[in-house]
């Protein structure tokens, strides 16, 4: 685990999309290509749903670790706590992970939470329609500003019923400032680009997001609890052949103030292959990647490091 410093300054450059405004495709397009990255307002996510589920959230955490573990492990869907993936990342976090697609057994978690399962399978749900809703919306202004045809060429991937997206709700405690064993303070969540098409982060108003600029420089995001953070995933940056970038973040722990974000990966199906849309090529030839689906990608991304770099072993040489 290394962390350089603590939020100095806070970044005012993310780009800043109007999804009420007509003009936005080429705005965030324009984002895509320059950060991979950016911020979201008039989303049209009912405020009632994201509370709704922020509120069981925090009931669910402060319950005791012992009623925590039985909903666990996260291997991969479940609670998790400190471990992130299964190769010894470790974070000052705890999580769950659910998947939106499948079946999920919400039993555990309703027990403890005192209500009945379907309450929190409907909360999960309303707020994941929601924002998955407005990711189409988003990757169909994308193809758009793009000029590619047809607008629905990333939107389907997140719609077909057998899309494997998931759903994750961290919560980071305030950390005292303890030190690792090599001396360096705890971090929150690792340095790791996302794996699926996009990503739609909601946090509450406790900093700690960071991102990786261009010059090498970790940067602080202000948090926003009545906007959305956008992320290029890594299949993303394939289809556009390296156009949009993922780009790299990270989430610092705060020493005072907990901090409580929901993240929904819009991913595509575990069969489809990714590759860089003709459109966007030169030519068959200038593809930067060699052909994969997304079940290989995941089978590779599953046996890395979260700061590894998992295109590496797709790229052409
Ligand atoms: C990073 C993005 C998402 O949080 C996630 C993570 C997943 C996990 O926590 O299980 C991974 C990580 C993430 C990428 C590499 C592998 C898988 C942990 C890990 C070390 C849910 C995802 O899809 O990929």
């Amino acid at each position: 685990m290394v962390i350089l410093s603590k939020p100095s300054s806070f970044f005012n450059g993310v780009p800043l999309i109007d999804l009420s405004k007509h003009d936005s495709k080429n705005l965030i397009v324009k984002a895509c290509e320059e950060f991979g990255f950016f911020k979201v307002i008039n989303h049209n996510v009912p405020m009632e749903f994201i509370s709704k589920l922020e509120s069981e959230a925090i009931k669910f955490f402060s319950s005791s670790l012992s009623e925590k573990l039985k909903t666990g492990p996260a291997d991969p869907f479940g609670y998790g706590n400190k471990q992130i993936g299964p190769n010894g990342d470790i974070g000052w976090v705890e999580y769950i992970l659910l998947s939106t697609n499948t079946e999920f057994n919400y039993h555990k978690f309703a027990s403890i939470l005192g209500v009945n399962p379907e309450t929190i399978r409907a909360a999960v749900n309303d707020y994941v329609s929601a924002v998955k809703k407005m990711s189409c919306e988003i990757l169909e202004m994308l193809a758009e500003g793009l000029k590619i045809q047809p607008k629905n060429v990333f939107s389907k991937l997140l719609m077909d019923e057998k899309s494997d997206s998931v759903f994750r709700v961290n919560h980071y405690p305030p950390c005292p400032d303890i030190q690792d064993f090599s001396g360096k303070n705890l971090i929150g969540f690792g340095e790791h680009t996302d794996p699926q098409i996009i990503s739609v982060l909601r946090s509450n108003n406790t900093s700690g997001l960071q991102i990786l600029l261009k010059d090498g420089h970790w940067i602080s995001v202000p948090p926003d609890e009545n906007s959305f953070f956008v992320n290029v995933g890594d299949s993303l940056q394939v289809m556009t052949n390296g156009r949009f970038k993922s780009l790299k973040h990270r989430v610092l722990t705060n020493n005072v103030k907990s901090r409580l974000s929901m993240i929904y990966f819009g991913g595509p199906p575990m069969s489809e292959k990714i590759a860089p849309l003709p459109s966007l090529m030169e030519g068959e030839d200038s593809s930067l990647y060699k052909e994969f689906t997304w079940f290989e990608y995941k089978k590779s991304a599953y046996k890395t490091r979260l700061a590894d770099n998992r295109l590496i072993h797709f790229e052409k040489i």
